[in-house]
């Protein structure tokens, strides 16, 4: 044999029996029955793995089409991302109308209860890259996609009912101060740093926001465990063209819940798609996420009378005042089958809506209306983008439009213009008065001027009824969230002057950040342009009000060893499948553990991968040699000082005493969130506690700075 020869036959996979010319079927190898691999032309390959070359060491050659092909489109694979809310997870589902809104609009997915239309959802953080981790500070973009009989309608939203910014003119602004500076490239995915703050605190219009960003509704535990907001008040409309204005919220069925921050930090180490990995083993475990869709709807009479005009987005309307009236779920119940062509090229849109909802003159939404359309156009490379299958309607639609790259609906014979005097079906689609959408008729008078609205000015009540809404606890972390972002903020006239808005916002928040920073005085407050009023609190506006009422979907960590009790494990277990939450076994070895009466269990994490940051609440459960070895172990002792400073139900088994004494949780350390299990009928008190999800009067105790 050659040495050519010899080569070949190394390199040769299994033994295949090859058809020849067999492009797009199957043909019999060693793995089984398989598609036989092609080009892109249909053309079988028969060897994958070398380059078509003259002689075993020679140059490769050119006419090898199918290296050329395999290469060029390699090459080409990236597409831009998207300019803000580069990171995203999508997932699809369906929406059911519940209530119907047929007095109110004429939009046909709102029409009759119990009707499904499919829906995607693309969840996303909005400063960073797209490899960028999901526990950054930041908003989360909440984007649905509903397929209705009458075309696309998306709602393209937010986890924060309110923006930044009052004008479109201000994004790129906005949106360059936050992203990484231009110089140097960092931060990536955060905004503590000078320019963002810099230009928070030239556009106090930003306050309100700010207060939102910098509570914990900045950092969700989950996409499963937020609120999702449209932010601009919509028009729903009539067949007789009566118009209601509408704020849409997605309400989470599993609760809200937020980490804090130094958990957050953390898990942006141990797992950065945790919040990716999250969605995909729910759905994956059939238990999919749920919203229900709300709307308040009011009208003039009350809009004139609102203290804030419905047209900024920095501002909300409290539930309080307007209720929220609920319409329909929102279902998510299937992971995409490929990750690019779903999730990174869904295109959403503002201005994809359906007859009967309508837009209001918002000076942001109108913005968004241009800024989309035309950013697909980049991303996705022509204006065919609604041709990919996640972008196409699902109801039948017939256009005029032809060519440009890749085309895929061209209309179909002679007509590709009208009017044209063909009739029937050769004369081609036509407009259809009754049906087709028509703008409501809002009467537009005004002088063309580079103003903004009077009824803008006030920066700071909504600021302030915000931060008075939420407990203390949440207070705190919000006074934390500035404190720290600041502190890494380097000129100290911009720490200032943010202070000098907070004194507008609440006394006690100012002077906590002012001394968090050691601010040697207060600065002056700075002046409103309009004088802030005192608004009542607003209960919906508090996560830890709006928890949830059971543990379901939640995640408990096990610290376990070999010897561990069964009947406390069995319990574990049975309370898992009871209430629905997940157990992961974190263990000296991934290959698992052997209890004391000889189970063998797999385990689910190795200590060092399984920090306490991953879990909702944590079990210690090792046996008596068990915790004497972990006890040794600073991984394990990180495992449980941190689920106690992160302020965690922890239970333990007597056998975990040295671990956590060891980890600083000593005996007189013990609090009502620390629980002893001496046998396995007190897994289930445990549990109980645990809806409550954290044993937040631990948290002071354990911050001395
Ligand atoms: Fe966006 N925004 N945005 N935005 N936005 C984009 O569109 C823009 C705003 C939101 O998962 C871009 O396809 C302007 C508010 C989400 O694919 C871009 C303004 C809210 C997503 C764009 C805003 C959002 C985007 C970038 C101020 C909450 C991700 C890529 C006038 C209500 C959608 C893209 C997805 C994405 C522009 C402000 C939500 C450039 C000009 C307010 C959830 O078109």
């Amino acid at each position: 044999m050659s040495s050519m020869e010899q080569e070949r036959k190394t390199v040769k996979l299994g033994d295949e029996t090859v058809q020849r010319g067999s492009g797009g079927e199957t043909h019999q190898t060693a793995h089984g029955d398989v598609p036989t691999l092609t080009t892109q032309q249909g053309v079988p390959v028969a060897d994958d793995q070398n380059s078509l070359k003259a002689g075993a060491r020679g140059p490769t050659l050119m006419e090898d089409f199918h290296f050329r092909e395999k290469m060029f489109h390699f090459d080409h694979e990236r597409i831009p991302e998207r300019v803000v809310h580069a990171r995203g997870y999508g997932a699809h589902g369906f929406f059911e109308l519940t209530h119907s809104l047929s007095d109110i609009t004429r939009a046909d997915v709102l029409q009759r209860v119990g009707e499904r239309v499919p829906a995607f959802v693309r969840f996303s953080t909005v400063a960073g890259a797209k490899g960028s981790s999901d526990l950054a500070r930041d908003a989360r973009g909440f984007a649905v996609k509903l397929y209705t009989k009458e075309g696309n309608w998306d709602i393209v939203g937010n986890n924060i009912p309110v923006f930044f910014i009052q004008d479109a003119m201000k994004f790129p602004d906005m949106v360059h101060a936050v992203k990484e500076e231009p110089d140097r490239a960092f931060p990536q995915a955060q905004s503590a740093h000078d320019n963002f703050w810099d230009f928070i605190s030239l556009s106090p219009e930003s306050m309100n926001m700010i207060m939102w960003v910098m509570s914990d509704r900045g950092i969700p535990r989950s996409f499963r465990f937020m609120e999702g907001f449209a932010v601009h008040t919509f028009r729903f409309v009539t067949a007789d063209g009566k118009s209601t204005y509408a704020k849409f919220h997605w309400k989470p069925k599993q609760g809200l819940q937020s980490v804090v921050w130094n958990e957050a930090v953390k898990i942006n180490g141990a797992d950065p798609d945790f919040h990716r990995r999250d969605l995909w083993n729910a759905i994956q475990k059939g238990d999919y996420p749920e919203w229900e869709l709300g709307v308040q709807l009011f009208d003039d009479a009350f809009a004139d009378s609102f203290d804030f005009d419905i047209l900024d987005a920095t501002k909300l309307i409290p539930e309080e005042l307007v209720p929220v009236k609920p319409v329909g779920r929102l279902v998510l119940d299937r992971m995409v089958d490929n990750f690019f062509a779903e999730t990174e090229q869904v295109a959403f849109c503002t201005q994809n809506v359906v007859p009967g909802i309508d837009f209001t003159n918002d000076p942001l939404l109108q913005g968004r209306n241009f800024s989309y359309l035309d950013t697909q156009l980049k991303r996705l490379g022509g204006p065919n983008f609604t041709h990919i299958p996640i972008n196409a309607p699902k109801c039948p639609f017939h256009t005029l439009q032809q060519d440009g790259h890749g085309a895929m609906h061209n209309p179909k014979g002679r007509v590709n213009y009208e009017p044209n005097s063909w009739g029937g079906a050769a004369g081609g689609p036509r407009e259809n008065p009754q049906k087709g959408y028509t703008s409501y008729p809002d009467a537009i008078e005004g002088r063309k001027e580079r103003v903004r609205s009077e009824k803008f000015a006030d920066h700071y009540s909504q600021a302030r009824q915000y931060y008075i809404s939420q407990t203390e606890v949440e207070q705190t972390h919000i006074q934390q969230a500035i404190t720290f972002e600041l502190s890494k903020v380097e000129t100290p006239a911009i720490r200032a002057r943010v202070v000098s808005h907070l004194l507008n916002i609440d006394k006690g928040l100012a002077q906590a950040v002012a001394d968090g920073l050691g601010l040697e005085k207060l600065p002056e407050a700075a002046p409103p342009a309009r004088a802030p009023v005192d608004l009542p609190p607003s209960a919906a506006l508090s996560i830890i009000k709006n928890g949830p009422e059971s543990f379901a979907g939640r995640k408990v960590g096990v610290l376990i060893t070999n010897g561990a009790d069964d009947a406390i494990l069995d319990a574990l277990e049975k309370a898992a499948s009871a209430e629905k939450f997940d157990l992961e076994l974190v263990a000296p070895q991934i290959g698992g553990i052997k209890t004391a009466g000889g189970r063998h269990v797999p385990a689910g994490q190795r200590v060092p991968g399984g920090p306490s940051v991953l879990y909702d609440a944590v079990v210690l459960l090792p046996s008596e040699d068990g915790g004497t070895q972990l006890a040794k172990d600073a991984d394990a002792k990180d495992f449980v000082s941190d689920a106690f400073a992160h302020a965690k139900f922890i239970g333990y088994v007597p056998a975990a005493a040295p671990l956590l004494a060891k980890a600083g949780v000593t005996e007189d350390a013990h609090d009502n969130g620390v629980i002893a299990i001496q046998k396995a009928t007190d897994i289930a008190g445990f549990i109980k506690t645990c809806r409550a999800l954290r044993f937040w009067d631990r948290e002071a105790k354990v911050h001395a700075v």
